[in-house]
Parts: structure tokens; C-alpha cells; sequence
């Protein structure tokens, strides 16, 4: 059953059909499928397979925002479950988030702010196309003790440095650590441009915030390398 259940997530966000996608995000919910399996499992499929159909001239631009649009009608439904108990956790950090300068690609950044709330971080998320400039103000403003730079195409993943730049230019590199994320985006590109940290989905970014903050509390102490599975105990739990 829920073999079929994910078939027809994944073509509904094929189909670019919004209403199906929230309907099926919906029902999922009611049989007690996991938001995070309805959203890994179902609907992430779904816009990889875009992607290929894209990539390969069998899908146009025009259809991949329908299935952006579908996408985001189920993540409607499906992200106050997922939030829902983060309020109730204490705080973890502060996480200021966007996707870099020149880039408007915003579900995955999405994804991984909703799952650093639902374990008690407070996010901040600044939308998508935002400036080094802007990450280093609003860091300063919120106090943030990670800046996330979301990155999903090749060109603008170069902005990402821009951002550890900003930060450094404004005084603020020795306290706020950035992690990097993003399709693109690889663990050595995240040591080339001086970031602190690469997750390569939102479960590791969750992971991986958590390490970032134990290295920020105590310098230097132990870097071990993210668990996905610890960040996404909790996770399951509630949900
Ligand atoms: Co775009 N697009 N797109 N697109 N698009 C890609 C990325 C592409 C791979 C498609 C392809 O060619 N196969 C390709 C990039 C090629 C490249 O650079 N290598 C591409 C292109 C070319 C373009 C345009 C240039 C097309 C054009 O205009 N001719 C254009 C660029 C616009 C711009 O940004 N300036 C464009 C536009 C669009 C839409 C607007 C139509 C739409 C986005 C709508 C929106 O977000 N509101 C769109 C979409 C939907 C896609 C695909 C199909 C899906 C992206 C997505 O949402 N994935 C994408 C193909 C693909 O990814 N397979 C594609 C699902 C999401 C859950 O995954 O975003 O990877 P993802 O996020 C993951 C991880 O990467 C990670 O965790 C997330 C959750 O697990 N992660 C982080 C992400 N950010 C993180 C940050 C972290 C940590 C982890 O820490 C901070």
C-alpha cells in the first residue's frame, strides 16, 4: 500500500498537479505515514525525475515550475507536522538560512529548515537570491550562531564563498559557522571555500548543525563527522 501511496506522490509532482500532491499528503498523514517518508520517499522522487526529464530536453521550463508548485502544495500540508513539536524542544541555535545570490531554487533550502525547527532550532529564513552582504547583516542582527548557504546550480554555488567572505569582512567569521548544502554542492568544494561544514541532505544538515554547535560551545573539541542517523531519531519519533 504505501509502494502505491509514493508511486502516485512522485507522479503527482511529475504531473505538476498541486492539488493531487496535497490531497496525497493529506491522506498520507490520516493512514500514518511519516511526513518525512511522504516527503523522502514520495514527493523528493518525484522532482529528481523532473530533473532527469529536464536535463534530458524531455521537460520544459514551464513544467518544472508545476512541479515545484506541487511540490510545495504537499510540503503545505506536511511541514506543520513536521514543526510541530520543535517548539516544545529547548533551543538548540540559531540558524540564519537562504539560497546564494543569482539562485532561486528554494524546496531543498525549505526541507532543511523545516527540519532544523522540528529539533529545536530557531530559523531565520531570508528566501532565496540573498546577497553575502545580506547573510552578514542579518547574522549580526539575529545573533545567528550558523549562517546555511543553499546552492542548486553550478554557477551560483561560487556565491557561496561571497558569504564566507561577507562574514569575514564583517568581523563576524570567528563566531558564526556556515555550512553549505545544495545538489551541486560537495564536501571539498565546502573546504575549498572555508566553510565549516557540508550536509548533503536536510537529515545531515541537521546532524551537522548539532556538531557545529558542540564545536562552537568548546573550540576545537573533537570534529567528528555528522551521524545522519542521530538527527533523524528524533525526527521519527515524533512524528
Ligand atoms: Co532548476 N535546475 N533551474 N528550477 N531545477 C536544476 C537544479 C537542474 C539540476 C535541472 C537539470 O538540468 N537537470 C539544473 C541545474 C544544472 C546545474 O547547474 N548543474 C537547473 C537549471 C538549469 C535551472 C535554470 C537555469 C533553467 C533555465 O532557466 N533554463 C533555472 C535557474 C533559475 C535560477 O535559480 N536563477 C531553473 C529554474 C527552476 C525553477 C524555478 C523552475 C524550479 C525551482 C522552483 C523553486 O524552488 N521554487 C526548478 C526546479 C524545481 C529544479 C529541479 C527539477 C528540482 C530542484 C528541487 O527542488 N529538488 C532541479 C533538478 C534536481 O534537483 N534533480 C533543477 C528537490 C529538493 C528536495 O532537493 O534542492 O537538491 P535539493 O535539496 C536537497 C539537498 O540538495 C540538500 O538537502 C535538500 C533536501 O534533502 N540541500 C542542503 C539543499 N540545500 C541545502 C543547504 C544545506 C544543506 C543541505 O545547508 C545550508
Amino acid at each position: 500500500m504505501p509502494d502505491q501511496t509514493f508511486s502516485a506522490m512522485q507522479q503527482s509532482i511529475i504531473d505538476g498537479a498541486p492539488d493531487t500532491a496535497s490531497a496525497l499528503a493529506q491522506q498520507a498523514l490520516a493512514a500514518g505515514i511519516a511526513p518525512l517518508d511522504a516527503i523522502n520517499l514520495g514527493f523528493v522522487p518525484g522532482m529528481h525525475a523532473v530533473g532527469e526529464q529536464f536535463g534530458q530536453g524531455k521537460m520544459f521550463l514551464p513544467d518544472m515550475m508545476a512541479s515545484a508548485e506541487a511540490m510545495r502544495a504537499a510540503m503545505a500540508v506536511l511541514e506543520p507536522e513536521l514543526t510541530k513539536q520543535g517548539a516544545e524542544r529547548p533551543m538548540e541555535g540559531i540558524v540564519i538560512l537562504g539560497t546564494t545570490k543569482g539562485d532561486i531554487h528554494e524546496i531543498g533550502k525549505i526541507l532543511v529548515g523545516t527540519l532544523l525547527q522540528a529539533n529545536g532550532f530557531q530559523v531565520h529564513d531570508l528566501g532565496v537570491d540573498v546577497s553575502g552582504e545580506r547573510f552578514a547583516a542579518s547574522a549580526r542582527e539575529l545573533h545567528a550562531d550558523i549562517v546555511g548557504v543553499s546552492a542548486l546550480l553550478t554557477t551560483t554555488m561560487r556565491n557561496q564563498k561571497t558569504v564566507v567572505e561577507a562574514l569575514q569582512k564583517a568581523g563576524l567569521r570567528e563566531r558564526v559557522r556556515v555550512m553549505v548544502g545544495g545538489a551541486p554542492v560537495t564536501r571539498r568544494w565546502a573546504d575549498e571555500i572555508g566553510a565549516d561544514g557540508y550536509a548533503k541532505d536536510a537529515i545531515s544538515a541537521v546532524a551537522l548543525a548539532r556538531e557545529l554547535m558542540g564545536r562552537k560551545q568548546v573550540p576545537g573539541k573533537g570534529e567528528q563527522a555528522a551521524d545522519p542517523q542521530a538527527a533523524l531519531a528524533p525526527v521519527a519519533e515524533r512524528t
